[in-house]
């Protein structure tokens, strides 16, 4: 018999990283996931743990909480992350300095085996390889996640320095 409801046949298992350093991150993190669980072209089927992390890149900032979830999704990539700026922004994420202090942030790191070279979007998500803040919480739901060409999350995690500082909370 053909399918008929209006649940799209065609899903795709995809990887979020969430992040917050600003406000009550804890809550941040919460919302972030129950907005997008609340779509019907979204399902979030596993969640990482919470972990501290210190502050990435040039600016210095306050910890981050991060996490991860994986998810099942009937939208295409580009759409996705669409669903991801848009959930930012309805929780009041204002971009002010690049790679500063954020209330939410919501990165698409990978979207099936799907690799996408576009302006706005690369795919798998081109940095996560070296970042414990997000090999971390990826390694624990999904050891095995091709986080780069040949290599897991958790092969990616033995190269990384900074583990040590990434405290589950
Ligand atoms: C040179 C230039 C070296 C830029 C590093 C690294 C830039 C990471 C941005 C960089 C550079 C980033 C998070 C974070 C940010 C987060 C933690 C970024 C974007 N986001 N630190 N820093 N968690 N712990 O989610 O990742 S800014
Ligand atoms: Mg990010
Ligand atoms: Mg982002």
């Amino acid at each position: 018999m053909a399918e008929t409801g209006t649940s799209p046949s065609h899903w795709t298992r995809a990887a979020l990283g969430l992040g917050s350093n600003m406000g009550d991150t804890k809550a941040a993190l919460e919302t972030a996931i129950s907005l997008l669980e609340e779509r019907d072209d979204i399902r979030v089927t596993t969640r990482s743990s919470h972990y501290r992390t210190p502050p990435w890149g040039p600016i210095p900032q306050d910890d981050f909480r991060n996490a991860c979830i994986l998810i099942e999704t009937s939208l295409s990539p580009q759409n996705l992350l669409a669903v991801c700026l848009e959930a930012e922004q309805r929780m009041g994420r204002i971009r002010e300095e690049r790679w500063g202090p954020r209330l939410i942030d919501i990165d698409v790191l990978l979207y099936g085996d799907t690799a996408i070279n576009e302006p706005d979007l690369t795919l798998p998500h081109p940095r996560m390889a070296e970042r414990a803040f997000v090999l971390v919480p990826l390694a624990e739901i999904w050891p095995d996640a091709p986080v780069a060409d040949g290599l897991t999350a958790k092969d990616a995690l033995k190269s990384c320095t900074d583990i040590d500082d990434v405290v589950e909370l």
